[in-house]
Order: structure tokens, then sequence, then C-alpha cells
């Protein structure tokens, strides 16, 4: 998969992109990563970017022409433009994973008070969000966006991990998990878990990870495309 982002904080990707999961996906080819930087694409002898909203009102707006030139020299054919902004669609496990199936993304984050609106209209396939709070700009929400993508692109992550990944308690908030010792400052881990019953086991998480999403989080149970009771009761009774 390539992804390209444009930002006018390239220092601020310099980290977080070359550890961990990330680091190995880009190592092993299987993501292509680019940083751009948005000025690059501005030709004024001061490299403007941004100027003040017709209308009037506070703060400044990402003006169009850098932006349309720098996709138009970016973005290939089959390449999903996507706008970073809290006005986006919420991003959630799903969308990671729609995302994971594209061939290239192309990034914008979003600076300053917002953008043109001729941006979000003729240049965007997609409006993103990764929650309701306004950041500084967009490039943490881009980096969380290609976090949770890179580790479903395949080869990614090792067979034991992704197996893990929401098949078994799908939709589900995760069961309570333990380690060695069996018992720490006193301390017990649950008895079943030590009890070499797995298909007991099997039951005890699932009636764990319900209880917790219950409690937790309802909302998942109650929304669409997430865990539904009736699922979660079939899951069950295959155990
Ligand atoms: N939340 N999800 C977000 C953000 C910064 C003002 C528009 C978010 O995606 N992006 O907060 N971005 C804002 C700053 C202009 C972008």
């Amino acid at each position: 998969m390539k992804i390209d982002v444009l930002t006018l904080f390239p220092g601020m990707f310099a980290g977080p992109l070359d550890e961990s999961m990330v680091k190995r996906a880009r190592d092993a080819g299987i993501l292509e990563l680019r940083i751009r930087y948005l000025r690059d694409y501005a030709h004024d002898r001061h490299k403007t970017v941004d100027d003040r909203p017709f209308g009037g009102g506070p703060g400044m707006l990402l003006k169009p022409e850098p932006v349309f030139e720098a996709v138009e020299d970016l973005a290939a054919a089959d390449t999903h433009v996507v706008l970073l902004t809290p006005a986006g669609r919420k991003f959630d496990q799903k969308i990671a994973r729609e995302l994971a199936g594209r061939e290239r993304l192309l990034l914008i984050c979003g600076s300053y008070e917002g953008f043109d609106e001729r941006i979000r209209e003729h240049l965007a396939d997609d409006e993103l969000s990764i929650g309701d709070y306004v950041l500084t700009n967009g490039a943490l929400p881009a980096m969380v966006i290609i976090d949770a993508v890179t580790r479903l692109l395949p080869g990614v992550l090792g067979d034991d991990e992704s197996a893990l990944d929401e098949s078994f308690s799908g939709g589900l908030i995760e069961y309570p998990q333990y380690t060695r010792p069996a018992e720490f400052r006193g301390w017990k881990v649950p008895e079943i878990l030590l009890s070499g019953h797995h298909a007991e086991i099997a039951k005890w998480r699932l009636e764990q990870a319900w209880q917790r999403t219950q409690q937790r989080r309802p909302d998942l149970i109650s929304e669409t495309g997430a865990a539904s009771p009736s699922v979660v009761r079939a899951k069950k009774d295959d155990l």
C-alpha cells in the first residue's frame, strides 16, 4: 500500500512512524509512506498557503491553489483522497479495514481554522475525524489512521496476533487478561484461567467481554455493524 500525507508540519511525523509495527511494515516494503510538505506547492515569494476568510471572521484558511496542485501532483487515478477534519465521519475499526483495502491513500491534514470549501468539494473523496475534539492540525490524526491501517495490511501482524484481532469477541471490548505470576501482592488470577478447561475459559472470556461492553460501551452493542446480542449468543452456543 502507498500512503502520501500532505502537511504543513512534516517534522511531527518523525518518530511515531519510524518505530514498532509501522517501521516493520515500511522496512518490509508492505507500506510505502511519504510525507509531503504543502509549502513546497506554494510558488509566491513567501510560500503562502493560507489566507483570510471572505466575509470576515477569525483566523486563516488553507487556500485552494497549493492543495490542488499537490493533489494533482501526488494522486493517481486509484488514489483515495482523504481530508482530516473534525467535521468528517468518525474513524473506527470498520473504516480502518475499508482503507486497508485501498491501493493508495492521500491524507490531507487540516491546519489553521480550516480549508477553503472547494478543497472539500472538488478534491476530497472522503472526510474523516478521529474524534470530537479540535487539535492544532491534522498531523496526529493522520498518524493515528496510518497506524490503525498499517496493522491490518497482510503480512504486518504475525499469524498469532491477527487471529486475535476481533475474531473471537468481535465487536466487544477485551476480556480481562493475566500473565504470570498467578498471585501478585495477594491478587490472584481467576481460578478458571489456570484450570486448563479451554471451553470453560472461552465461555468465561466471552461473558466478561459482554458484561464489560454492556457496562462501559453500551453504544457498541446497540450500534449497527458492531456486536449484536444475537451474534454474541450464537457464538456462546458454539462453545
Ligand atoms: N479531530 N480529526 C481533526 C482535527 C485539526 C482546525 C481543521 C480531528 O481529524 N482531524 O482536530 N484537526 C483541525 C484544526 C482546522 C483541522
